[in-house]
């Protein structure tokens, strides 16, 4: 995969592009017919039918999240793995359309099967926040050292007050080529090279295992094992968490999956269904209360790709970070294509 664009995008409507792009592969279908006699505008044809087919796939995935969010019966709303949005094969994989197919899904290796593949969205909020994570929980990540702690704690930290490990605008002017400290929030992960102490390898390490989207809320229903052993849980008690959430047939995405609807159900039914110690319960608790767990997921990222099959078969993928407030607004925040 290789990034051409990336930018910025409003809020979009979902109709309007749906027929945008419809349209769009009905008059590249049409425009194809006529200029057949070149063979290199065919392929090249082909190429702009693999990208709107991608588009498609983001649409699609666009109002799969918008009905979701219509359907949801309580309050505040939950989000589970066992919804439409996050496994349905029948409208993400190999969808035909034009005169090829699109497809929605991720890789994911704790998943058990083909190729390891999930036709559905990936929620953002499995994963916990890097501009939001306290020092104590930075801590825990990989390949974090107290000075990388404070140093990053620093780089977000809106004033220029060093902490006792840390570096602000005084250490970066420093440097041969000096910079400015950027006393906010990480927009891109790769940012992480500018801070003191920080490397490529940091960017690598990091980037499966933490967000930059969201206030911060880490949704159980939803979280992998190493997300919860991040927020400070043993490895033993997130495998259970992540056990007892799959149900009895033992794998995600299906009917019988456990769900918490409500974060002050988290506890009682923990308690209930699984043997958890005392320490594990206080540290949830904690999470809770400072809304570090919840129930609920916000940032959605769609990895949608477009294929017009054929001799030389044409693959282009999107991938698309929305960001859904409620029913009526959803939001395209970051769009890599
Ligand atoms: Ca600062
Ligand atoms: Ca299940």
């Amino acid at each position: 995969m290789h990034k051409i664009t990336q930018q910025e995008k409003g809020s979009l409507s979902i109709t309007a592009l749906w027929m945008l792009a419809l349209l769009t592969l009905a008059g590249v279908t049409l425009a194809e017919k006529v200029v057949t006699t070149v063979r290199q505008d065919s392929y090249r044809w082909r190429v702009i039918q693999a990208q709107w087919l991608a588009r498609a796939g983001v649409m699609q995935a666009m109002q799969i999240l918008q009905i979701d969010a219509s359907t949801q019966d309580s309050l505040p709303p939950y989000d589970a793995l066992n919804e439409p949005w996050a496994f349905q094969p029948a409208a993400f994989q190999k969808v035909p359309c034009g005169n090829g197919y699109f497809e929605v899904g991720y890789l994911d290796n704790a998943v058990p099967g083909d190729r390891n593949l999930v036709y559905g969205i990936y929620d953002e909020n499995r994963k916990p926040n890097l501009n939001k994570l306290p020092g104590d929980l930075l801590a825990r990540l990989p390949g974090m050292t107290p000075d990388k702690v404070d140093a990053l704690l620093d780089w977000i930290d809106s004033d220029e007050l060093p902490r006792k490990a840390g570096a602000e605008s005084e250490y970066y002017q420093s440097l041969k080529q000096p910079y400015s400290c950027k006393n906010d929030v990480l927009t891109y992960l790769d940012e992480l090279r500018l801070i003191r102490g920080f490397q490529e390898l940091d960017v690598q390490r990091l980037a499966p295992l933490v967000t930059l989207f969201g206030d911060g809320t880490v949704n159980i229903n939803t979280a992998t094992k190493t997300s919860l052993h991040l927020l400070g849980l043993p490895k033993e008690t997130a495998a259970k968490i992540i056990a007892l959430r799959n149900g009895p047939d033992g794998i995600p995405f299906t009917d019988d999956d456990i769900v918490f609807r409500n974060p002050t159900q988290i506890l009682p039914m923990l308690q209930k269904r699984i043997t958890i110690s005392q320490e594990d319960q206080i540290v949830i608790k904690g999470l809770i209360s400072a809304g570090f767990l919840g129930v609920h997921s916000s940032y959605f990222r769609i990895e949608s790709t477009g294929v017009i099959p054929g001799k030389e078969m044409i693959r282009k993928t999107i991938i698309a970070i929305v960001y859904r407030k409620n029913r009526n607004e959803l939001k395209v925040v970051r769009w890599i294509e």
